[in-house]
């Protein structure tokens, strides 16, 4: 029967309504492509069920299917092999159809397309495939093939950042306080946390007010890199996360009075620098902001000014003029504001040694023994530190993969 190229999405399609065999191949590479029907009243059955059934032979785009000759043979009860080569014999016995109509409309095509000499030569194998009742799927199977294929490029880092919708006026009719309301802080971090330890290959994470950034190491194979998967996942188990430990952040005084949503977007940086830049620019972002509204609510707070008075009064300042705001108005030295806010949250994965005292019955003796046993674990851990600069990346070498892949 020659030898078999196994077509991994070929499909074979059922159809209770249709009563015609319908073979249809595509050779996209070449933009050839034919579809043969033949009335099944000209088909000879061998199998229970033909009758009833439409084929349909697709999705062969990375064969050199050509326009051309397709033979169906019946081998095992519901496996079909599909050949195109015109050279060899057809193999009546072994026939499920009437193969003439099929060979004349397809040299027919053929013709008309002046393709013969690829409907003859190109396709040398066979191919196989099986319709089991397992695999034979409905007429509207077809509807898969207008999915957009969204694999992410490889050896990219892949990142996932994720934005409250409209938090604006989320953090207003939640009483956040202004600017940094720690519960808030805590809540997204502690969401990113349970993002992490659920979804697979994030190497590191960052966020600052209502966003957060997860990094999937540049080898990952989650999900296939499908952008869709890997996007949807952090953004619904985030979601689900915040509302899940709100009580824990804001408990009965703070009623969670709406549904928060995130939005999300991948973007993809496949060196080591361009991710560190990636980083490095959220967190540059979260410093420019949290200067500005430190400055700007304790100039409304405490120095009694409209908010549009502040903001005229903070128009186009520099940081240095709004350090000396801070300082000389409100006796503030900017670097003495905690880290979280001034820089942020990164949670990595750290290896920590956990050891535990057991009691152990010895073989022979009466009495436990107490032995202490340690074992490592990988745990995830939050830093407030300055990651712009070499030092925490020397700190973690284990984050960044290599560049020479
Ligand atoms: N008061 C307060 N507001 C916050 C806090 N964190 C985030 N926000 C609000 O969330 C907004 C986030 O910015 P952005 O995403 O650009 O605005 P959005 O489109 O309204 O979500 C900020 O402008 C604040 O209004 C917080 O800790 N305290
Ligand atoms: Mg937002």
């Amino acid at each position: 029967m020659g030898s078999c190229t196994e077509v991994s999405d070929a499909r074979v399609f059922s159809s209770v309504s249709l009563r015609t065999a319908c073979f249809c191949c595509a050779n996209l590479n070449s933009g050839l492509s034919c579809s043969f029907n033949l009335h099944q009243s000209t088909a000879r059955s061998s199998y229970p069920g033909d009758s009833e059934r439409t084929l349909m032979v697709n999705g062969f785009s990375q064969q050199r299917l050509p326009v051309g000759l397709i033979y169906i043979h019946h081998g095992l009860p519901r496996h079909y092999e599909a050949r195109a080569d015109a050279a060899k014999p057809f193999e009546r016995a072994d026939v499920n159809f009437d193969p003439d109509p099929l060979l004349h409309a397809a040299e027919k095509f053929a013709e008309r397309t002046s393709a013969d000499a690829v409907a003859k030569s190109a396709f040398e194998g066979s191919v196989s495939f099986s319709s089991s009742t397992a695999m034979a799927k409905s007429k509207f199977e077809y509807v898969r093939n207008f999915e957009t294929d969204d694999t992410c490029l490889r050896n990219c880092y892949i990142v996932v950042r994720l934005d409250g919708r409209n938090f604006h006026r989320f953090a207003e009719q939640h009483n956040f306080v202004k600017p940094n309301d720690d519960r808030a802080l805590g809540l997204m971090t502690r969401s990113a946390r349970s993002v992490m330890e659920e979804l697979e290959d994030i190497v590191i994470a960052y966020g600052q007010s209502d966003e957060y950034s997860f990094v999937f190491k540049r080898s990952s194979n989650w999900f296939k890199r499908r952008a869709s998967k890997l996007m949807t996942h952090v953004a619904s188990q985030f979601s689900s996360a915040y509302v899940f430990y709100w009580k824990d952040y804001f408990g009965e005084e703070q009623l969670l009075l709406y549904p928060p949503g995130f939005d999300g977007r991948v973007v993809l940086y496949p060196s080591n620098r361009n991710l560190r830049d990636y980083l490095s620019w959220r967190q540059a972002d979260c410093h420019i902001n949290n200067l500005y509204n430190t400055v700007f609510w304790n100039l409304v707070q405490k120095g009694g000014l409209t908010t549009s008075e502040a903001e005229e009064k903070l128009k186009g300042t520099l940081a240095a003029d709004k350090n000396e705001i801070l300082f000389s108005e409100f006796n503030i030295n900017y670097n003495n504001e905690p880290l979280i806010y001034k820089k942020g949250t990164v949670l990595i994965w750290d290896k920590v040694n956990e050891t535990t005292t057991k009691h152990v019955k010895l073989p022979n003796e009466d009495s436990e023994k107490e032995v202490t046993v340690t074992r490592t674990r990988n745990i995830i851990t939050a830093h407030h530190c300055d990651f712009i600069g070499d030092e925490f990346w020397e700190e973690h070498p284990n984050i960044l993969e290599d560049d020479c892949c």
